[in-house]
């Protein structure tokens, strides 16, 4: 048996996708083993996120700097685990939430804390030899995520006249991960030749979608259609679209009031984000929808469930911030049917395997996520695979932060050979 105990733990300042600063551990094992990972940073976040320590130095980063959560894990967590078996994931995830102490882990930040939690996986992982998603998903692990590119992006991602911040083409019809990969990167290459005729922009978002000026929100769908159609395939039988509106962003108070201010469409209530949802899902081919209502408007939220729960996948992302306690809360609600689910809103490996756990036992969907400022750590792809939860997002086919996932999803496709499995549902 390799050792797997922790020799060496300590975390460098490197800067993600955006040029922030964030926070990188490295892990050494008894037995050689040798290991980093890399923790992202999100823009659109929830308020009840697990706490992103910044420095808060304006001399620095514009306050921006993670030299304390460094400090963190180099000299408080670092003494508390060497030693300690890097292979016994849970245990070390709890004794890291204890030395913490708070219930946001604000103390010694969540970004400290995930680094060290998923370079402990990563690091188990390689000294047994085994691929991380066979590691933290057993032989069972074998299901391929549906790729959700988000080609066109709007909202705090973007500087332009889009209100919702994700437009996603899902390669559901795709007969494997990587044709499906196939359609959507073609997708995305039709829409730019589309954006140029029509002499938009063809800048991208911080998450490599496309970010044009457009006369409306219905017409970034329309524009996806067309880009669809003109690459060959079949909207809603090949590829489908995926929303995240991201309504937090803008939420206006926190009683059900919208400024959809980016398009200048204006003011909006829970109520008619929700007849304008229930239009467009008569109208186009749309599979899920992402946060259409704010964290806050838990009642909204159930609303737009009740009336489209059934036809579509409803997912919330800062309502339930991967957090059992609000996930929990939503199930008994009937708030949505999906959680998304990304590691740092949590903060550990093993709370991120409890959130999805929770969701799949009640017949929920989870939906793995990238955060808008990334770095080059494919952890998600094989963390996806791992949870076996059917489909992922990881932005567009531009960015080599984004494509780092997608490309390591097509190494595991690959590996597995016909053992791969490719579903919606
Ligand atoms: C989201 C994410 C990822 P951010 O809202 O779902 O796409 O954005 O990381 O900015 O929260
Ligand atoms: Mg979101």
């Amino acid at each position: 048996m390799p050792n797997t105990r922790i020799r060496n733990v300590y975390a460098l300042e490197i800067l993600d996708s955006r040029g922030n600063p964030t926070v990188r551990v490295f892990m050494e094992l008894e037995d050689g083993t040798k290991v980093s990972a890399s923790v992202p940073s999100g823009a659109s976040t929830g308020e009840y996120e697990a706490v992103e320590l910044r420095d808060g130095d304006p001399s620095r980063y514009g306050g921006k700097g993670v030299l304390k959560a460094c400090e963190n894990v180099n000299h408080i967590i670092a003494p508390e685990i060497i030693g300690k078996d890097a292979a016994q994931q849970s245990l070390l995830d709890h004794f890291l939430i204890g030395l913490d102490g708070t219930e946001n882990k604000s103390r010694l930040g969540a970004n400290a804390i995930l680094g060290v939690s998923m370079a402990a996986a990563k690091a188990a992982a390689q000294s047994q030899g085994t691929d991380l998603y066979r590691y933290l998903g057993g032989s069972e692990a074998r299901r391929i995520p549906v790729p959700c590119m988000n080609i066109l992006n709007g909202g705090e991602h973007a500087d332009n006249s889009v209100d919702f911040q994700e437009f996603m083409a899902v390669p559901h019809g795709a007969p494997t991960f990587s044709e499906g990969l196939r359609y959507v990167a073609e997708t995305f290459h039709t829409l730019k030749g589309l954006l140029k005729a029509r002499g938009l922009a063809t800048s991208v978002g911080d998450e490599g979608g496309f970010a044009p000026n457009l006369g409306s929100n219905e017409e970034a769908i329309e524009l996806i259609i067309e880009a669809i159609e003109k690459s060959g395939y079949k909207p809603g039988t090949d590829i489908s679209i995926a929303i995240d509106s991201a309504a937090t962003s803008f939420s206006i108070d926190k009683k059900g009031h919208y400024d959809l201010k980016w398009s200048g469409a204006g003011k909006m209530t829970s109520d008619d984000l929700i007849a304008l949802a229930k239009e467009w899902v008569a109208k186009y081919p749309i599979i899920l929808w992402e946060d259409p209502l704010a964290e806050e408007d838990w009642e909204g939220f159930a609303k737009f469930t009740a009336e489209l729960g059934d036809k579509i996948e409803v997912v919330g992302d800062d309502i339930f911030v991967t957090n059992t306690k609000f996930i929990r809360r939503g199930i008994e609600e009937h708030t949505a049917n999906a959680s998304l689910i990304k590691l740092n809103q949590i903060g550990t490996v093993t709370e991120t395997v409890d959130a999805v756990r929770l969701c799949i036992e009640h017949g929920w969907r989870a939906f793995l996520s990238h955060r808008s400022g990334e770095t080059a750590d494919t952890f998600l792809a094989d963390f996806a695979v791992a949870m076996g939860s059917g489909h992922l997002k990881s932005g567009s086919a531009s960015r080599s932060e984004r494509l780092a996932k997608y490309n390591r999803l097509l190494e595991i496709e690959y590996e597995l050979g016909g053992d791969a499995l490719y579903y919606w549902k």
